[in-house]
């Protein structure tokens, strides 16, 4: 059970009792946990902002409903780490989404954590125990909404705005105490299986349709935060079906919802997904910036268009996407993908907080007016698969309240609150994790290009997995070069960025190394910055890579890690090196055999 884990809640451990109805309530329970006497100023006017002061021998905690649970969660972190916050203490982002792919039927799409803690057999099916540590776990790193179902809605979650309200409804007041709201993805074409003739969104029955339908849903849980929707996306339905343009779409969701204070998410993860591999002047990163951009400042007031971080689809090295920087008058929020579809399926570690610092370094913080990501949890007794994939969780959680986290220093915080170890291990996991991603990026996909991933389950090398199929995922390797030119010369995707950014990606000389290949398409003779050529970088970082997934190893084996995470972890590391070195055989031999250049080094490429 989550209670006997070592885990950064593991000073919570106790169960959350039933019978706790506000935020207040929680906190008061909570603070019994702390140690010392804590007493509670409530002042709605404070929302989810909070003050810590010390008071006599104890602490003294104002804030608004949610604030107050959000003090005492960040008094215990503090006392964990020796760091309390001082001062007003508010998010910045107002909407810290999680979105769980979970599906009715009980499983869950890219999901690496077991089954749906709360779906199965096509219903609701949870233990509510679970659910509100789930809560708990969800508001000790401050999210407040959880998008309940699959953004591609199978039936029959479609009836979450029916028949399943009442299930939804007493879901919703298991995680209302931890100031978590609800949301759920709705299908574009619902009016369709109501008998409706057409569910065109400029269709006045259409549109009195969806209003009836939010009355109704408002009417069970006052507190949703809103519909999130995945339109005209692989195989969705959406707006176009009717000739309409996404603004239109959103909008008539937007105006039915409006009333009681709902967001319409609206993803703009949108592309042609029945490409012929054969047309090179398609090109994939382009296509929202393309859809959207003439789009801005059309929508709704209470619409968000949620964006990808990249271009592509969550892919080990992505550029940010262009959408991010170029939509001026639209409200966006930025997704990003805790569940590790292409970084390794919580079985090899990826640490995110290093490329969301990079993200929000780049993009700027008040480009977005909220946050989003695809959760990592499940039905797996540690929550997350992987003991460390918590960390993604915690992070983001801490990047959500604040963008301006140091990466280095949310990775300490974590492994400070997940483990008694002595210094020096500390700061030997902390490198470790911080370090995890570039390793995995060294013996994946080369230099910014992506989709060398094994089509379907995303996990494992296949360099021309992707090459002849639909989904617009193409290297295009040949026997002199490899890459695409997204320059003005080629499919012109650079040109979506500010002047300043083409210009940066535009030039292969000044072009970031790990972005190189993402925007040119160089001979395997190319010298980089550092004098190697490009083919030798290749196959350099792949051995470098899979020699540090033996490093790891060795500094893990090392560590003072409590089982059963010590267990867990190196059992996945096997399995990480076991990976690593597929990966470097394979797109090793694939470049050799297309370049036919031997390795400077003469390590062992095989045929
Ligand atoms: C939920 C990628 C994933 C899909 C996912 C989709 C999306 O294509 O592979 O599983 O579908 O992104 O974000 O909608």
């Amino acid at each position: 059970m989550w209670q006997t884990r070592k885990a950064w809640l593991k000073d919570w451990a106790a169960p959350v009792p039933e019978g706790l109805h506000t935020p207040l309530q929680t906190a008061e329970f909570e603070a019994r946990q702390v140690g010392a006497p804590v007493s509670f100023t409530v002042d709605k006017a404070a929302g989810e902002s909070y003050t810590i002061g010390q008071a006599g021998d104890g602490w003294q905690i104002t804030g608004g409903e949610a604030g107050v649970l959000y003090g005492v969660y960040a008094l215990a972190h503090g006392l964990k780490t020796g760091k309390i916050p001082q001062g007003r203490q508010a998010p910045f982002y107002a909407l810290r989404m999680i979105n769980a792919w979970d599906n009715m039927d009980g499983t869950v799409e890219r999901g690496y954590a077991g089954r749906s803690m709360w779906f199965e057999g096509g219903a609701f099916s949870y233990d509510p125990a679970r659910i509100r540590q789930l809560g708990r776990l969800l508001a000790s790193v401050g999210i407040n909404t959880l998008c309940v179902n699959n953004v591609n809605v199978h039936q029959p979650a479609q009836h979450l705005v029916d028949t399943l309200l009442p299930d939804l409804a007493a879901f919703a007041e298991l995680l209302r105490p931890f100031g978590v709201r609800l949301m759920i993805s709705i299908d574009f074409s619902l009016p369709l299986q109501y008998g409706l003739p057409t569910a065109d969104p400029m269709d006045a029955a259409v549109a009195a349709w969806w209003a009836d339908r939010a009355r109704a849903v408002w009417q069970a849980i006052p507190d949703l935060a809103g519909f999130l929707v995945k339109a005209d996306s692989e195989h969705r339905p959406g707006p176009n079906a009717y000739g309409r343009t996404h603004a239109e779409g959103a909008n008539m969701l937007a105006r039915a919802i409006a009333p009681y204070g709902g967001v319409l998410v609206w993803r703009a993860f949108v592309y042609n997904c029945m490409q012929d591999w054969r047309d090179t002047k398609t090109d994939r990163p382009c296509a929202a910036y393309d859809l959207y951009r003439p789009l801005d400042g059309q929508f709704d007031g209470n619409v968000i268009l949620q964006v990808k971080h990249g271009p592509f689809d969550f892919q080990v090295r992505e550029p940010l996407s262009p959408l991010l920087l170029g939509m001026k008058n639209t409200a966006m929020d930025i997704e990003f993908q805790l569940a590790q579809e292409y970084t390794g399926h919580q079985i090899d570690l990826y640490a995110m907080p290093p490329m969301w610092r990079e993200v929000f370094d780049q993009m700027g913080k008040e480009r977005v007016r909220a946050i989003a990501a695809v959760s990592n949890l499940g039905r797996d007794e540690n929550w997350v698969g992987h003991p460390f994939a918590m960390l993604n969780l915690f992070a983001y959680g801490r990047f959500a309240w604040n963008p301006d986290e140091d990466a280095e220093d949310v990775i300490r915080q974590w492994v400070k609150m997940t483990y008694d170890m002595c210094p020096d291990d500390e700061n030997s996991l902390m490198k470790l994790l911080l370090n995890s991603r570039t390793v995995y990026e060294k013996y994946t996909a080369p230099l910014g290009l992506c989709w060398m991933v094994r089509p379907g389950d995303h996990y494992g090398p296949s360099p021309y997995g992707y090459e002849f199929d639909a989904w617009g995922t193409y290297n295009r390797a040949s026997r002199d070069a490899v890459g695409i030119d997204r320059t003005e010369k080629g499919t012109g995707y650079a040109a979506q960025y500010p002047a300043e950014l083409k210009a940066l990606y535009e030039d292969p000389a000044q072009c970031p190394d790990e972005m190189l290949l993402f925007f040119h398409r160089l001979p395997y003779d190319h010298i980089m910055r550092d004098g190697r050529t490009l083919i030798q970088r290749i196959y350099d970082d792949h051995f470098e890579g899979c020699e540090e997934t033996e490093r790891m190893r060795d500094a893990l084996a090392a560590l003072s890690l409590p089982e059963p995470d010590r267990t867990e972890v190196m059992e996945r590391m096997e399995m990480q090196i076991a990976n690593a070195r597929e990966w470097r055989d394979i797109v090793n031999t694939f470049f050799h055999r297309f370049s036919g250049v031997d390795d400077a080094q003469g390590r062992k490429i095989f045929e």
